[in-house]
């Protein structure tokens, strides 16, 4: 704490000169992130409802009620009208949740969680607090998990299959339907990460483009991430934890007696819970409507095509593989994605580097202009 008082105004004028080297959505140069321009709706509600905490459930009754009516709509468009859960901080906390709910169930027993390589490193991250190990699976050579390599490592110690619906690096979909069966015959714990491509995949079989199946219609599947501060334009911060049931969404609540509301269960990682992103979410939710959520979809699907075209185009560089969302990774003959990226970011594009590519988000802040600029910049290396 400062020992002299700052006016307002030279507090502004102090953050302003801190902050204005960051970059905005709203700019020309991010291309490369999973997270986008809030929808002013949802800016609108979460700043109308900063007091909000969920984590103090008697105090907010009607709050708690939104979240789990926000959780049931993202149910309803993930398959399942009786989908359990909570909104939570992001894709981390949720797959962290989903980790720790499966070694309860497993009384501690099993520690091995078995992830495709191209899982997110949240699962690092669970592992490690959780005491458990990831294996690492390797994927085939359409970027998903090799499912016959998968099965070879499930052993009595397998504590949970992970699978990836809109992978963080190129957007690819495990053949969950494959994983699906294997998690219900040998009754394994099944998580599904749809943190990013939750938002996206839902919508594509109404544009006709094909549309692996990936969420709770699989019997197999016993959790899901879907993060609404993804591609579902709500605010920072809003991840989604779907359970298939509601003992699955409890198993790892804290009884707690002491709040003003009575006894509850507190089914989360943190205490104090923002219940303005989940009115944000609600709120956006029904504003949209699917028809809203799904012209968006298609904005970003159809730039994707036309990206993917005239990135082909130019001389050496390709796509490694066809689009599934809206995440094109681009490689070149020659050129190690280390040295195209630095080129890149020394003149300010944010673009993500991967070992094999860089990746490009066509997110709806993204437009064909600022892509045109991209590609010259790219034509230009
Ligand atoms: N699962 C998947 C498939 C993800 O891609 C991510 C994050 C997570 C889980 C974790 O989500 P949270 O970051 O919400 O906890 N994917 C983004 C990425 O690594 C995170 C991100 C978003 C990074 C926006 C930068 C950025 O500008 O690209």
């Amino acid at each position: 704490m400062e020992d002299k008082k700052l006016s307002s105004w030279e507090v502004r004028w102090r953050l302003y000169k801190k902050l204005k080297h960051d970059l905005s959505f709203t700019g020309d140069k991010i291309v490369g992130s999973m997270c986008t321009y809030p929808h002013p709706f949802a800016q609108r509600m979460y700043a109308e409802h900063l007091q909000k905490n969920v984590g103090d459930p008697g105090l907010f009754t009607g709050t708690v009620q939104i979240e789990q009516e926000a959780v049931r709509i993202m149910g309803r468009m993930l398959s399942h009208l009786h989908a359990h859960g909570a909104i939570v901080t992001g894709g981390t906390e949720a797959n962290i949740l989903a980790m720790w709910t499966a070694k309860e169930i497993s009384r501690g027993k099993k520690t091995e969680i078995i992830v495709p390589e191209h899982a997110h490193f949240s699962f690092d991250k669970a592992a490690r607090m959780l005491g458990c190990t990831t294996i690492k699976i390797p994927c085939t050579d359409r970027f998903v998990v090799d499912v016959k390599k998968l099965r070879k490592k499930i052993t009595g110690k397998t504590m949970a299959i992970v699978g990836v619906a809109g992978s963080t690096a190129l957007g690819t979909v495990d053949p969950i339907e494959e994983l699906s069966d294997i998690a219900h015959e040998k009754d394994i714990y099944l998580h599904i990460d749809a943190a990013f491509g939750g938002f996206v995949l839902p919508f594509l079989s109404s544009l006709g483009r094909p549309s692996p199946s990936f969420d709770f219609s699989l019997p197999g599947v016993s959790s899901i991430t879907i993060d609404p501060h993804k591609m579902g334009m709500s605010v920072i911060p809003a991840g989604g934890i779907l359970y298939r049931t509601k003992e699955l969404a409890r198993t790892v609540s804290v009884p707690v007696t002491y709040l003003a509301g009575g006894e509850t269960a507190l089914p989360t990682i943190v205490g104090t819970r923002s219940g303005a992103a989940a009115i944000a979410c609600w709120a956006l939710f029904h504003h949209l409507g699917l028809t809203g959520y799904q012209k968006i979809i298609r904005k970003a699907m159809d730039l994707t095509d036309w990206f993917a075209v005239e990135v082909n185009k130019l001389p050496g560089f390709t796509l490694i593989t066809p689009p599934v969302c809206n995440v094109a990774g681009i490689v070149h003959e020659r050129l190690p994605a280390p040295d195209i990226a630095k080129k890149l970011r020394s003149q300010g594009w944010a673009v993500s580097l991967f070992n094999t590519h860089l990746r490009i988000v066509l997110m709806p802040h993204v437009k064909k202009h600022h892509l045109k600029a991209f590609l010259k910049a790219l034509k230009n290396i």
